[in-house]
């Protein structure tokens, strides 16, 4: 237990927010032994032991800035990470990018088979709403309420499956900068402010001025996200990225790197990270974290 005043390291703090999420997500998640056994196996292995939970890291870095209990940035962080496995489980299938590697693993349907893949997606999706709807997150029933139309929004047809309905729809055509923003604003922007939000909202009240900061550090993030993601599946090996390296051009998409080229797209990401720094700067040391976690989603390896 960290009881100075002496900050945890960004690397002992990660830790500690990976491994209490993974100990939340395994609590909120069926057990293996209640039936449909097999779905509730499926739905163990998309989500436990693997990920970086950079949503849920977010969610803690944006809750602990505005003084919420860990206890309840736990429960939005869990439903937010639900989401994005279901999401992944569902990307995978052969529908969509067909892929067989997710986190050094054999993907769901692979593993299991495409129906269960399915019906486990579908679970967690709905498995996030239990969590969180099911009991008090701080103490404003309505900011409550708002935390679980917002997570919907971010999740549906205006937020991540619209992302990826134009992805889909994208395959083989060159869009302008203009559009590419659009689409992963969407497919993978949403669901990381929604993450940053719904954290802050697990705590006081904050001033409107510090909530448009957290979302525009929030929406640039979510872009930065998804910038280094198209350069790392350009640049990066598979064993280092636990996913099928160079599926982007493999499947001819259009990404960051090939509308920019890889050392424009890098100096792209270094502008980012300097734009969601200096919204972060009024806040002052409350933004410690979220602010090595931009340097962190910059500077990954994978
Ligand atoms: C199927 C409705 C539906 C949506 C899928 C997010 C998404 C939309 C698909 C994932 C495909 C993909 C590779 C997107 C790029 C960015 C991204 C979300 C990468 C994976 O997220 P990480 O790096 O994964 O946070 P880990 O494994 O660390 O949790």
């Amino acid at each position: 237990m960290n009881d100075t005043r002496t900050p945890l390291s960004f690397t002992d703090w990660m830790a500690q927010i990976q491994q209490r999420t993974e100990t939340a997500l395994a609590g909120v998640l069926p057990e293996p032994t209640i039936a449909p056994q097999r779905l509730h196996e499926a739905m163990r292995y998309a989500v436990l032991g693997g990920g970086k939970r950079v949503r849920p890291l977010l969610a803690h870095a944006a809750g602990e800035l505005a003084g919420a209990s860990a206890a309840d940035i736990d429960r939005v962080a869990c439903a937010v990470e639900l989401i994005h496995a279901y999401s992944l489980v569902h990307d995978d299938m052969p529908c969509m990018d067909d892929d067989v590697l997710r986190r050094g693993k054999p993907t769901v349907h692979v593993e299991y088979d495409e129906a269960t893949a399915l019906l486990a997606g579908d679970a967690l999706q709905t498995l996030a709403f239990q969590v969180l709807a099911e009991a008090p997150i701080g103490a404003d029933p309505a900011a409550q309420l708002a935390m679980v139309a917002h997570l919907a929004v971010a999740s549906g047809s205006r937020g991540m499956a619209g992302g990826q309905a134009i992805d889909l729809a994208s395959v083989g055509m060159q869009l302008g900068r203009a559009e590419l923003e659009f689409m992963h604003v969407h497919k993978t922007g949403a669901l990381i402010r929604a993450a940053v939000l719904l954290g802050a909202r697990a705590g006081q009240a904050l001033g409107a001025d510090e909530l448009a900061r957290l979302d525009h550090y929030a929406k640039v993030v979510g872009l930065l996200f998804q910038v280094v993601d198209d350069i790392l599946d350009a640049a990066a090996d598979t064993a280092t990225l636990g996913k099928t390296a160079g599926k982007d051009a493999e499947n001819d998409k259009p990404t960051y790197v090939s509308l920019l080229g890889l050392a424009e797209a890098r100096q792209l990401a270094e502008d980012m990270l300097a734009d969601a720094k200096a919204t972060l700067r009024p806040f002052g040391a409350r933004a410690l974290r979220l602010e090595q976690l931009a340097d962190y989603v910059v500077h990954r390896a994978f």
